[in-house]
């Protein structure tokens, strides 16, 4: 009876993984889907010639490495005098495939999975891109024997705890057969605690001394209301983990010291007034200040647009951003999603004069000591603009405008100096977890010098008149 018990208990934990397992696949898909869609359209097709082949089928007609190799640096592979390679370069009238060195192996292979999963599906339902797990290929074995070693390890360690438990029951009816008990539980387990207590504190201490140095807050913030934010986010740190080394210290120290015994009896202490008052209405006090703190500062964080902020559009996708500026009006045309499309892929509505003059960019330049303020819209799903050097963050959602403003305080080089990174830039991440590529995106932020600002959006083109030279004039304020 037990041992079918854990049985299927076993077999409930491999079905779970087996399903996340297929899940990991889908996302690879997924992935190299995005990356796919972002890079080789312009000029592949999985079904027709586009500049380069078709490429259904292709994992069947060449070996994943010479696939990887071939996608990274094709010139590389064809003056190594690789016969299919050249072979491949002169069927195709010599025409130059871009190479993508900065794609990692992993990211390749996902793209060749995606390729494999458009290959296998039906062309009606191309987008359910689940890859069949079927077919023994060449280029499938080395990650199937990878999952097979992590599956191995995974079972191995699910049956190490079974045989522990195994043993430790034998011994406990051996001890119930003998009259006293083998392993004195309790005496174990209040030295359990108090291990757990020494290393778990200790690890954290670790943690926070060799890893603090690395989070975003060491550099200093980066933008005006970016002081205040971190100093109340200190003094929560500080409360917070001041009461929580108390209160674990006390947990595990009762544990250990009050352990039963056989010689003690528990003491009935069922209330005490006064100790019920501290301990409510003293947490009560500390919260209220921290409440009432943190929505003052909210507030004026929130609420401090004015004439001068320059109105900037923060334009969210599946898998990257824009910018629009509002150019010399600061007034950013309105937008309309039919007007979607491979010309107007922000869907600005083109019958507002306003939008004649906005500027459409890569890379999110700010002025410093220039108010800005920030306007967020998404296309497809929940995204989360992070700005962490500048204390920023907001969600960004379809159909629902969301806004922020501040005021960045130093400037790239300036913050470069002061970390000696000379390659460090500022970043916007999505911070929601909105699909396969999700990690990949962001946009790099550079804050200028009010005349590096000025250089760079002359080199901008304005989004009717696309000319730089009448970008000049009209996007400056
Ligand atoms: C600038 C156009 C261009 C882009 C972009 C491009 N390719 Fe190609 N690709 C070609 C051409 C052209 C060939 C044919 C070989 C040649 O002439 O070099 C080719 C060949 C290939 C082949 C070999 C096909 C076969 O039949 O063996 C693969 C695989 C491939 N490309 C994958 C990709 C992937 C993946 C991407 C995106 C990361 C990509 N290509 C992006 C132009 C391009
Ligand atoms: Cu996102």
């Amino acid at each position: 009876m037990k041992i079918l018990n854990l049985l299927s208990k076993f077999t409930l934990v491999v079905a779970l993984a087996f399903t996340f397992h297929l899940n990991l696949k889908a996302q690879t898909t997924e992935e190299g889907k995005a990356l796919y869609n972002a890079n080789c359209t312009a000029c592949h097709a999985i079904n027709d010639k586009v500049v380069g082949p078709a490429l259904k089928d292709v994992h069947k007609r060449r070996e994943e490495a010479w696939l990887i190799k071939w996608i990274k640096n094709s010139q590389a592979l064809i003056k190594s005098g690789d016969a299919q390679a050249v072979q491949l370069y002169k069927e195709n009238n010599e025409a130059m495939m871009t190479s993508f060195e900065n794609l990692s192996d992993i990211e390749v292979k996902s793209i060749i999975a995606y390729i494999k999963a458009e290959s296998e599906a039906p062309a009606a339902a191309a987008t359910a891109a689940v890859a069949p797990t079927s077919g023994g290929n060449m280029e499938a074995a080395n990650t199937d024997w990878n999952s097979a070693i992590n599956w191995l390890l995974f079972i191995i360690t699910i049956i190490l705890v079974l045989i522990i438990a195994t043993v430790s029951k034998i011994l406990g009816r051996i001890g119930d057969i003998q009259g006293k008990p083998i392993i004195n539980w309790n005496k174990t387990n209040s030295i359990l605690l108090m291990a757990f207590l020494v290393i778990g504190l200790g690890a954290a201490t670790w943690e926070f001394w060799a890893h603090s140095k690395h989070t975003v807050f060491s550099s200093g913030p980066a933008s005006e209301h970016g002081g205040e934010y971190d100093s109340m986010f200190m003094v929560t740190l500080i409360l917070t983990g001041i009461v929580f080394v108390i209160t674990q210290v006390l947990l595990f120290w009762y544990g250990f010291k009050y352990k039963a015994d056989g010689k003690r009896k528990a003491l009935y202490y069922p209330d005490n007034h006064k100790i019920e008052l501290l301990w409510t209405v003293i947490p009560a006090i500390v919260l209220t200040v921290l409440v009432i703190r943190g929505l003052m500062t909210w507030n004026a964080m929130m609420y401090n647009k004015s004439e001068k902020s320059r109105n900037i559009e923060i334009y969210a996708y599946q898998f990257g951003w824009n910018a629009r500026y509002a150019g010399v009006d600061n007034k950013l045309g309105a937008h309309n999603f039919r007007e979607q499309g491979k010309m107007n892929a922000l869907g600005v509505d083109t019958n507002d004069v306003n939008a004649y003059d906005d500027v459409i960019t890569n890379e999110l330049h700010l002025e410093v000591n220039q108010p800005v303020d920030l306007a967020f819209r998404a296309k497809d799903v929940i995204h989360s603009a992070l700005l962490p050097h500048f204390r920023v963050q907001m969600n960004v959602v379809p159909g629902l405008p969301t806004r922020f403003g501040f005021t960045p305080t130093v400037t790239t080089a300036e913050m470069r100096t002061k970390l000696k990174k000379p390659e460090f830039d500022y970043i916007l991440l999505c911070n929601k977890i909105c699909g396969g590529a999700h990690y990949r995106m962001k946009m790099k932020v550079v804050v200028d010098t009010k005349e590096d600002y000025q250089k760079w959006m002359k080199s901008q083109k304005v989004l009717v008149n696309k000319t730089t030279a009448n970008a000049a004039a009209v996007a400056l304020k």
